[in-house]
């Protein structure tokens, strides 16, 4: 049985989810209940689109994204785990980690009381990443397509000996345009600044974004709001097991230099992101669970 036949059989529930083969032959699952729609691919468990009934899209997909085996997808919500950034050691390894890049198995399906619909992915480590990352885990998202996208990172140590992690929820949102958006959430808070030297800063005010911004905020877990003055909204992220927010906007030269973002696509999109980055390592212990959590809603202005 093809994979999409078998996925149908198996995890298919009808008004709520189909497997489709989406861009670049890639098996995606495909939400579309009373309250949302969203595109899932099963590489990388990479939720690929997310717009509310009656919303503009709330996460921003690259019109110029590839779609090919082992290659991350420009936009969405990239998972980055077991590290985010470079990793610390080994410069030959995947920036962000091998999650995003490989094949997940869907291991679960349900249509839900309030008409939101959820479904469960798990990593399936293969031999690249079991060499770069030996330790015994499972890795599951768990995402809930409702008003509201819900998103859980759930590790979990299986092994005999603790372990740490870095990661995060890589997502791309749609904003109205660059020079009307500001985010707020990140008074106060000290962040290392990757255009400047990963020198260590303190935010003074909302982040509003007039140059390349590549900023890791440590030690917070307040909610993020993005501020949207011509969508005339606010996207709200709220999240737990998370205490670092990275920032991420690469401007017109980075931009340029990607060649995914499609002509000026700064200007249609800011990551916000929600993990544990830099000085935010989790250590998991044998047979403990970690699970990042992180919920994005939409509030009009
Ligand atoms: O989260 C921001 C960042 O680390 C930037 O430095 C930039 O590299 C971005 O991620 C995209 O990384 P990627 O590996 O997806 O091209």
């Amino acid at each position: 049985m093809s994979n999409l036949k078998s996925l149908n059989h198996h995890f298919a529930i009808p008004g709520h989810l189909t497997f489709i083969e989406g861009p670049g032959g890639m098996a995606v699952a495909r939400i579309q209940n009373g309250l949302a729609s969203s595109d899932i691919a099963l590489q990388g468990a990479h939720i690929l689109t997310f717009q509310p009934k009656g919303e503009e899209p709330v996460i921003w997909l690259s019109p110029q994204a590839k779609f090919a085996p082992g290659k991350s997808v420009r936009g969405g919500v990239p998972v980055c785990w077991p590290w985010f950034g470079n990793h610390a050691t080994e410069a030959g390894f995947p920036a962000h980690g091998f999650a995003r890049t490989i094949e997940w198995r869907v291991i679960d399906s349900k249509a839900l009381p309030s008409g939101a619909t959820r479904i469960t992915f798990e990593l399936q480590k293969n031999a690249a990443a079991r060499a770069q990352w030996p330790h015994m885990c499972h890795l599951r998202n768990i995402i809930t397509v409702g008003r509201e996208l819900t998103i859980e990172l759930v590790t979990q140590n299986t092994g005999t000996s603790p372990f740490e992690i870095t990661e995060a929820l890589h997502t791309y949102f749609v904003i109205g345009d660059i020079d009307a958006v500001q985010i707020t959430g990140l008074e106060g808070c000290e962040y290392l600044d990757k255009v400047d030297d990963f020198k260590r800063k303190t935010e003074p005010s909302a982040v509003t974004i007039t140059s390349e911004v590549d900023r890791v905020y440590l030690n917070t877990t307040a909610d993020c709001v993005i501020h949207d003055q011509k969508l005339n909204r606010r996207i709200r992220v709220t999240k737990t097991g998370s205490h670092s927010a990275v920032v991420w906007n690469p401007w017109i030269e980075k931009t340029k230099q990607m060649g995914d973002l499609g002509e000026n696509g700064y200007r249609g999109m800011v990551c916000v992101e929600s993990g544990n980055a830099a000085d935010n390592v989790v250590a998991v212990a044998p047979g403990e669970t970690h699970t990042l959590r992180a919920v994005y809603s939409v509030e009009k202005l």
